[in-house]
Order: structure tokens, then sequence, then C-alpha cells
């Protein structure tokens, strides 16, 4: 539908942007933090920097969430580190992490940015990882439990916003690139314990929420890609279905319905697969009602019927950011993923398409009728500074006019979004590109070579996008 005016966002809706404490912070032996899983992702997968300096947010957060502040932020979306909280095995909580998050909050709420955080963005400690074999035993659920409980219990009186884990779904799909899986060979039938695992801690999460934080609201957040049919060859929209259940909506339906789908179950009986659902595990799932549903969206997908006698080719993301390098899945019997001729491209082969982002909040509302939030949305890109000493980033500029133009459509549509947090403020580690991929509004002067002098340089971007929510959605220019 067009309208007659242009889209109206509504009063206190919440402008901010998006981190995660792996990607931003650095600080890795700093503060009692002990390492994570994640910490070496970068340099091992692909010989980028690794995130012992990051974005060094650790030691500058003062200044930017300052920064943050002078945009005109009404929010922030940030992690909070698992190894920085409980560090070791002993039980014994490390102050000197409750302290750095609670000044963080502090410095926030003191600006009136509303802090919303994710309690799990992929830093699972790596004590944790040798005594639970990852989140393959059981016994991660109550160390998880216990380090939700101490967050809920020392930032819920100023943290009204939680999410649970990020992106479930990616983790589950992606197991090897994310460091999850222990074993490719057998990731096929481990994944569903190992995701059943991960509902049964999310589940105890939003229960624990809602029984620590007076007024707290809490939801997951899964990474989603919308899945258009190639074509309308009645095979390509049932291919582009099979896609969107096996890569999204089985989790969204769990969350939300508190069951698994019929389709999973079908899928999981064909393939002789055993999640490990045990007694009282589906009546934990029950209790957790979430709040809102947070989105994480950077690009669309195109599906495509797959026969059953095709040869079956993994997902081969593009790691080098030279277009072209990307390698589409074939699922026999199921899908396979094509490229989409509407659409251009990144330099990673990521599909920039803004219509996508009022599809997917149109989906999402219709099957789900839950506020929902932008908790990632951005443009990936090379980029340095220019002579003139500024990063001119004509590009991101477009891209979040056209994304943030869609999410307003979608309101007009009647879907309810609350806040919009695009990744993310400053640049931050790419979780397969270091330093090289560079998604923020305010430049880090660093590389993944050299460690420079860590200088903020607000981008052009910077200057569009407080325009733009100073002006709760009117400065499009
Ligand atoms: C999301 C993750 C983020 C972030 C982003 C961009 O899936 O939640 O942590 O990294 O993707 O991806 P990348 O860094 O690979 O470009």
């Amino acid at each position: 539908m067009k309208y007659k005016q242009e889209p109206i966002f509504p009063k206190g809706f919440m402008w901010g942007a998006s981190s995660s404490a792996w990607q931003v912070e650095g600080g890795v032996n700093e503060g009692g933090r002990t390492p994570a899983i994640i910490d070496l992702n970068s340099r091992k997968k692909a010989g980028y920097a690794d995130n012992s300096i990051a974005a060094d947010h650790y030691h500058h957060y003062k200044e930017d969430v300052k920064l943050m502040a002078e945009a005109g932020f009404s929010s922030y979306r940030f992690s909070i580190a698992w190894p920085r909280i409980y560090p070791d095995d002993s039980g014994k909580v490390n102050q000197e992490g409750i302290n750095f998050y609670s000044s963080l909050i502090n410095e926030l709420v003191a600006h009136d940015i509303e802090p919303i955080v994710t309690l799990y963005h992929y830093d699972m400690p790596v004590w944790v990882d040798e005594k639970y074999n990852g989140w393959y035993d059981r016994g991660i659920i109550e160390a998880f439990d216990q380090f939700v409980r101490t967050c809920f219990v020392e930032f819920g009186d100023r943290v009204k916003y939680w999410h649970s884990i990020n992106e479930q779904n990616m983790q589950i799909c992606y197991g090897d690139w994310l460091g999850i899986s222990k074993n490719v060979e057998t990731w096929f039938v481990d994944k569903w314990k190992v995701n059943h695992i991960m509902n049964l801690c999310h589940a105890k999460a939003v229960i624990a929420c809602h029984e620590l934080v007076e007024g707290g609201k809490i939801g997951p957040v899964p990474g989603y890609v919308p899945i258009y049919p190639y074509s309308c060859d009645p095979n390509d929209q049932i291919a582009a279905m099979n896609a969107e259940e096996m890569t999204e909506k089985m989790w969204n339906d769990l969350y939300v319905h508190r069951k698994y789908n019929t389709f999973i179950r079908r899928y999981w009986e064909e393939n002789n697969i055993d999640p490990d659902i045990r007694v009282g595990d589906m009546e934990l799932i029950e209790k957790a009602k979430i709040d809102f549903i947070s989105l994480n969206c950077y690009r669309s997908n195109t599906a495509k019927y797959c026969a059953e006698d095709t040869e079956e080719v993994p997902y081969q993301l593009n790691k080098s950011g030279v277009k072209g390098n990307l390698t589409f899945p074939k699922v026999p019997g199921m899908y396979q993923l094509v490229v989409n001729p509407y659409v251009e491209t990144n330099d990673w082969d990521w599909e920039i398409d803004p219509v996508a982002m009022r599809y997917m909040l149109r989906y999402v509302w219709n099957h789900y009728q839950l506020p929902m939030m932008i908790t990632e949305n951005g443009y990936g890109a090379h980029e340095s500074v220019s002579e003139d000493g500024k990063v001119h980033d004509p590009e991101r500029i477009k891209f979040l006019r056209d994304q943030i133009y869609q999410v307003g459509l979608a309101i007009m549509d009647g879907c309810e979004v609350i806040s919009y947090n695009p990744w993310s403020f400053t640049d931050l580690l790419s979780t397969g590109n270091g330093m090289s991929k560079r998604y923020g509004l305010v430049y880090i002067n660093t590389t993944d070579k050299d460690v420079l002098d860590l200088k903020r340089i607000p981008k052009d971007s910077y200057d569009w996008y407080s325009k733009l929510i100073k002006s709760n959605g009117k400065r499009w220019e």
C-alpha cells in the first residue's frame, strides 16, 4: 500500500544502535575476565584480529556513551560477557565485572538511554565449555541460570529490556562457524539436542526475568533472513517455506507457542533424530512466555525447488569480502538458495534488500502479534579515513535510510515496532572478518594488523542518523 504521507514513528519509539561484548569491549584479560570460546574466532577462522582489543569499549565506554547521547540515542543494545561475571567454576561472582556493567548502565541511564541487554552473545566461558562440553551437557542449564539470575538481581533495577540468546537459530544452522559444534560429522543429529538445551536455557532466563525484575520484559533475538520463492512455480513456494522452517520459523514458533511445531517433529521422525526431550522439559518451556520478539535482519534469501536426487551442497559464506565468493546451499528434497536477480549485493555477497525489512515485520507481526524491535541491521564495508580526516560512508547512509523507511512503512501497515538499533554503534569486530568489515556509525582508528590510537571518528552516517532520530524519523535528507 502507498501512503499519502511519510511514515510516522510512534511517540517514545526507541532509537539507538547495537553491539556485543566480545566484539566491542576488548580488555579480555582485565577486570577478572577469563577466556571465552569465541575469543579466538576471527583470528582462528580467517586470520583477522582477535577480540583482545576490539574497539576497546572497556576503556572508552564513557566517551562512547557521550557520543550516543550527543547523537540523540534513546536506546543502546549491548551484551554482558558471562566470563566477566563468573570467571571460574567457584560459583563466586566477580565484583569487578559487576562494577563494569553497572557503571556502563549508570552512564546510559544518566543520559536517558534505555539499556537493552542481551545475556548470551556467543561468549561462553571456556570453563563452562570444558566442564559441560559446551551446550551438549544439561549441566550448562544450571550454570546459565545462575549467571542470568545474577544479572537480573544486579542490574534489573535499571535494565527493563532483556534478551535471552542471540541468534540461537544461526548458532544451530552454522554451528561450526559460530564455534558451538564439537563434531562436524555428527552435527546433523547433535544440533537438535544442543538446540533443545538452548531452549531450556532460554526458558529459564524468561522465567527468572519475570520473577526477579520488576516490570522486566524479555524476548529472544533470532537472526532473521526473509526468504522469497524464486518464482511462482508452486514448488518454489514450498521450497521457500521449507527453508523458512529449517532456518528460522521453528525457533520463533517455539518461543511464542512454547512447543515444537509439527513440521520439525515430522522432520525428526523422518530422519531418526531424537532431540532428547525429557519429562518436565516442555512444562518448563510452556511457562516461558516472552514479551516481545527482537530481530536481527541484514539481508534476504531466495529459495528454489531442489529435487531429492540433487547432490547436497553446504552453505559457504563469503569470508574474503571479494564479491562472488559465496556458495548457496542445496538441501536435497527441501530447498536450494539462489541468487535474487532483483537485488544488489555488498562485498560479502549479502543481498541489499530494504523491502525485506517491511516483509519481515509484516510476516512476524501476522504470525505472532507481539511487539518487535530491530536489534541488528546494517551495512558492512571496507573503510578508511579520508584525506580530510573524515569517514564518508554514503552507501551506509543510503542503506540505513532505505531500511528505516521500510520500518516506517511496516509501522504504517499496522505492525507494532518499538525500537530500532542498527549494527553497530562504533566499528567493532565482525564475526568472521575482524576489523576489515566495518559497520559502525563511528569509526574506530585501528586495523587488523596494527593497533592504532583507537580514536573515535563519527562518520557521515552518524550525523545523518542523528538528524533523523532527533526528529523521530521525520528528517530523511
Ligand atoms: C549477526 C551477529 C553479530 C554480527 C552481525 C554481522 O549475526 O549477531 O554478532 O557480527 O551478524 O555479521 P558479520 O560480523 O559476520 O558481518
